[in-house]
């Protein structure tokens, strides 16, 4: 048996870990999971005598997971150390580094697993492990993908240890990937990679999702379901089965994704008769020309009202998500976002600045045009003053910056908009303004729950005091 240490940075709940850490458990190995500093680390360490330390990051905090496997390595010399998640899988050669032995790109279960066994028993052999190894010189740069996933068990609810009480939603994942290609996202670039043949999304049985969220609501006290699904309505059919079934057998509180132009009469009836807390849906810019040309998104303002016709209709609570700072953005496209917005009437904005994530299609579109640094996108981190200005060459980007740091107040009280709109034309971005949007954007978190809020600003707070 040998024992796995994950390191996270976040600390939420994290389903990509929890599923490593099941398959490492159903094959009767033990799996810990840790976050912070060298010291809290090397705390696990001591106490759990891992023989394998396995980091697993996003793109918005990889350097985070450098840095500490740094210190891994010179204080624990001896102990191999893995890297898997998006950074290592789109940003390799960035992770072919001294404190990294091994490295995963794409989905990690069978290869992990596989390294297990290969540091206890030797076998299999290196070559046949999927991974790209220190040992041989990172030489084969093999990407994976789980293509039945009903062959794997249920995500290790015990791993993060927030007992029965646990704060946030419980997430659960009902499918992988989705049929669209927009141009920023993450799941285009994973189908890419995965090449011709890979399905564009896998789907999981409905009759294991309802027996994993029996089991959660017969073992846990739960507060509120999230589905983390890329797009839950993409299958019609499905999703209404699901529905109806969850709502019989289940009757638990919910949120979940969808896409605009799925949506339909039917689903938005049975989600009124269910315990649908909020609906996320992404309508990203409010011109047409961005959305559908520079995103790819694929989805006309009409299916978009349509949308948001449907959920106000049936008393649905939703928010819609919307990204600033795009490549080719100018105010005025900035303006109509918020315009779009009004029309649609959501309970409130989600707004992010777009980051344009190494090796995305977007992203390499945006370099060849010389509006991306290549040089700058390692900037692209988890960092309060990162997420207020763009690394996107624009002439307009400093008014549209003003209007994200204003877009929830200009959306969700109308009347404030000609006074916010004045302000982004004229006056610039400065930290009264970007305190203002933190201040504000917290104030949304914590509608959303106080926990995560918490989270959120403890991480950006220590960010800034280690600066
Ligand atoms: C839930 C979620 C969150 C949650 C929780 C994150 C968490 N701790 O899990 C919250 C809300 C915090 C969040 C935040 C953000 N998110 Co988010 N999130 C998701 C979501 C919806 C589900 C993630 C998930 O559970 N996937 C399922 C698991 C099974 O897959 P996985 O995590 O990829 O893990 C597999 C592999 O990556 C690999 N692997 C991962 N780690 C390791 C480690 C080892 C050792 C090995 C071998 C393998 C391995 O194996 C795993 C099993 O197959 C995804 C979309 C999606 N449906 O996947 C977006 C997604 C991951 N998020 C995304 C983004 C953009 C963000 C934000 C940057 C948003 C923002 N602008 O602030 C932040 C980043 C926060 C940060 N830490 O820097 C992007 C991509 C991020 C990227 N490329 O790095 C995604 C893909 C959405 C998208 N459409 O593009 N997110
Ligand atoms: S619809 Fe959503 S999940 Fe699908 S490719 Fe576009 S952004 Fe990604």
């Amino acid at each position: 048996m040998a024992t796995v240490l994950f390191l996270d940075h976040f600390w939420i709940e994290n389903l990509g870990i929890m599923q490593l850490s099941a398959v490492l458990k159903r094959a009767g190995h033990a799996s810990h999971v840790t976050t912070g500093g060298i010291g809290a680390i090397a705390r696990a360490v001591e106490r759990y005598k891992p023989d394998l330390l396995a980091f697993s990051c996003f793109m918005t905090d990889y350097q985070w997971h450098l840095e500490r496997a740094a210190e891994c390595k010179q204080r624990f010399p001896e102990l191999p150390i893995i890297f898997g998640g998006y950074a290592p899988t789109f940003l390799t050669s960035s992770f072919c580094v001294d404190q990294v032995d091994y490295l995963c790109r794409g989905e990690g279960e069978e290869p992990l697993l596989h390294l297990v066994e290969y540091l206890e028993t030797g076998r299999p052999a290196m070559e046949d492990l999927n991974l790209l190894c220190r040992e041989d010189g990172f030489r084969a740069k093999p990407f994976n993908i789980v293509r039945d996933l009903d062959r794997l068990p249920w995500v290790d609810r015990d791993l993060f240890d927030f007992g029965r009480d646990n704060p946030h939603p419980f997430m659960i994942l009902t499918s992988r990937g989705c049929v669209h290609s927009c141009s920023f996202c993450t799941n285009t670039l994973m189908r890419e990679e995965a090449g011709p043949g890979t399905p564009k999304v896998r789907f999981r049985a409905l009759e294991d999702v309802l027996a994993e969220l029996r089991e959660l609501k017969k073992t846990r006290k739960v507060s509120e379901i999230k589905f983390v699904d890329y797009t839950f309505n993409q299958d019609q059919a499905r999703m209404l089965e699901l529905l109806e079934r969850y709502n019989c057998e289940i009757d638990l509180p919910f949120k979940f994704d969808i896409r605009g132009n799925f949506f339909t009469e039917d689903q938005a009836r049975l989600l009124a008769r269910s315990k649908c807390l909020l609906v996320h849906f992404g309508i990203e810019s409010g011109s047409e020309r961005l959305r559908n040309q520079v995103l790819n998104k694929n989805l006309s303002d009409a299916q978009i009202l349509a949308a948001a016709e449907l959920l106000h209709r049936y008393k649905l609570r939703f928010v819609t998500f919307n990204m600033w700072g795009l490549p080719h953005e100018t105010l005025a496209d900035a303006e109509r976002t918020i315009e779009l917005n009004h029309r649609v009437r959501p309970l409130s904005p989600v707004s992010t600045l777009y980051l344009p994530f190494a090796g995305h299609p977007l992203t390499r579109q945006s370099i060849e045009e010389g509006l991306v640094d290549p040089a700058e996108l390692p900037l692209v981190q988890f960092e309060p003053w990162r997420s207020c200005t763009s690394i996107v060459k624009n002439p307009d980007a400093r008014r549209i910056e003003m209007v994200m740091y204003f877009s929830h107040l200009s959306v969700v009280f109308p009347a404030t908009w000609p006074f916010f709109r004045w302000l982004a034309r004229t006056v610039r971005p400065n930290w009264f303004f970007r305190f203002l949007y933190a201040a504000i954007t917290l104030g949304f978190i914590v509608r959303w729950g106080p926990h995560f809020a918490w989270i959120v600003a403890k991480y950006s707070f220590l960010r800034l005091l280690r600066r």
